[in-house]
């Protein structure tokens, strides 16, 4: 009797975590245009001249002292299925990722990182196609230029009266293009992604889930092969970190400590 009664306690609070987790589920974009480490906005990347230096400020926080290197830039990309091309011609079905933003800079053999000014810019153009990798525009005609995440909006929460005009961008989306995009569009390779010395990479996954495999309902990760994550929390490795549901958007967080190329994976784990 004496061992039960732990279960009874943590019996509501394990519900009242499943309630909050299956309430967070939705797509949403993040790219802050200040932080602690870049306390002002700035879209462009310093010239080079030295590691920020930092000084202890309120809190005990690390704060830049007299230099602040490095900017802040963000990115999206979708988790879900797609088709790969063998050597022989064969279509293979495949687990992938696939760009939700930048998307004219990765058709220009570029990465899809970008700075919050491009990243935070609403999509004003001609609607996308579904299954449009979105290299055009839905006319077909004009290439398409626009490098901001996909499916961002104005907050209509925020629009005191004038509809969308001046609203902020806070991260809200509109569902439809993620998934007009995002499904059935997992590359190999998969976006890529380049930051600098004492960047911070704001890098939202969002997981459109695998239309041709609705058996397959995994929840999905972003999992760094050598890379010197910020916090264990962003590892990963689903039993060790957070993993991202179907239909949910995650924003993973890293610095920029030490120069290298590193590759990148999912894991997948059963909700
Ligand atoms: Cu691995």
């Amino acid at each position: 009797m004496f061992s039960r009664k732990p279960y009874h306690a943590w019996l509501p609070i394990l519900l009242v975590c499943l309630a909050v987790a299956a309430n967070a589920q939705s797509f949403r974009v993040q790219c802050p245009t200040t932080t602690v480490t870049h306390p002002t906005a700035s879209n462009v990347e310093p010239p080079y001249t030295g590691a920020t230096t930092f000084s202890t400020g309120a809190g005990g926080f690390l704060t830049p002292a007299t230099h602040v290197n490095g900017a802040i830039k963000c990115q999206q990309i979708s988790g879900g299925d797609g088709f790969a091309t063998m050597g022989d011609g064969t279509q293979t079905y495949m687990f992938s990722f696939g760009p939700l933003s930048g998307l004219a800079d990765i058709r220009d053999g570029k990465p899809g990182t970008q700075f919050p000014n491009v990243f935070n810019t609403p999509y004003s153009g001609p609607a996308f196609l579904p299954g449009d990798p979105a290299t055009y525009d839905a006319a077909h005609v004009t290439p398409f230029s626009y490098n901001g995440a996909i499916g961002l909006v104005p907050n209509l929460d925020a629009n005191n009266g004038t509809g969308n005009t001046g609203a902020p961008v806070d991260g809200h989306v509109d569902p439809r293009p993620i998934m007009d995009i995002g499904v059935m569009n997992g590359n190999i390779p998969a976006p890529l992604m380049a930051i600098d010395e004492d960047d911070e990479f704001f890098l939202t996954l969002t997981n459109v889930g695998q239309v041709m495999r609705p058996d397959l309902f995994e929840r999905h990760t972003v999992h760094f092969h050598g890379y010197p994550n910020a916090s264990g929390f962003y590892d990963g490795v689903p039993d060790a970190s957070v993993a991202i549901n179907i239909g949910g958007s995650f924003t993973y967080y890293y610095l920029a400590p030490d120069a290298g190329t590193y590759f990148w994976h999912f894991h997948i784990t059963p909700p």
